[in-house]
């Protein structure tokens, strides 16, 4: 069992795929010997962040909450991985600053036309119809990263080519054990 904590912040547009990869990474993370544990922004926002709305103050403050658990688990040896818009760049600065285990920060990159385009909780519509107010992306701001360690295309590329680009990283940091060894 691997001990070596660490925090994989995804950041990205709503719909860019960042919960399915949390998903996806859990099981071949834990293969590898790793505890984890995943933050995803709608479930934080049914109970740890529950009457929070979408201002930049309600914003920033699931953001530090996130950030803050996220801290807690990986420098217990947990690998937290979260996933949540995290839109502002400054906000993303602040919860890095404060991390006392590796903070890798995945920009979860898909082009807007596509999120609109596959618009799978039937958001973007509502928010191009003005019934949703300050939609990332659409009326509200989301400022991508300047300097992530990883980013990911999710619009060209498939999962599996995702989830190896993040545990290639991973493991050339020696932040988890080589797959080639737990094999
Ligand atoms: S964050 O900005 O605080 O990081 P978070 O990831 O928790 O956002 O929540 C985003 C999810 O809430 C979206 O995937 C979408 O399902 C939903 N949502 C509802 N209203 C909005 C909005 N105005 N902007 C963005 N996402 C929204």
């Amino acid at each position: 069992m691997s001990d070596k904590g660490l925090t994989l912040w995804f950041t990205g547009l709503s719909g860019s795929g960042k919960s399915t990869l949390a998903e996806y990474l859990t099981p071949r993370l834990r293969d590898l010997g790793n505890r984890v544990e995943v933050l995803d922004g709608d479930e934080v926002r049914e109970n740890l962040s529950k009457g929070l709305g979408f201002s930049k103050e309600d914003r920033d403050t699931n953001i530090r909450r996130i950030g803050y658990v996220a801290n807690m688990l990986a420098r217990n040896g947990v690998v937290a991985i979260t996933a949540a818009i995290s839109p502002y760049r400054a906000l993303r600065r602040e919860v890095r600053s404060r991390a006392q285990a590796p903070f890798i920060e995945v920009f979860v990159h898909c082009p807007l036309d596509v999120v609109e385009e596959r618009d799978t909780k039937g958001l973007y519509k509502k928010a191009r119809a003005g019934i949703i107010k300050n939609f990332t992306g659409i009326s509200d701001p989301y400022e991508p990263p300047e300097s992530p360690e990883i980013v990911v295309h999710t619009g060209p590329e498939s999962i599996e080519d995702s989830a190896r680009k993040v545990l290639a990283y991973l493991e050339s940091k020696g932040l988890v054990e080589a797959i080639s060894k737990t094999a």
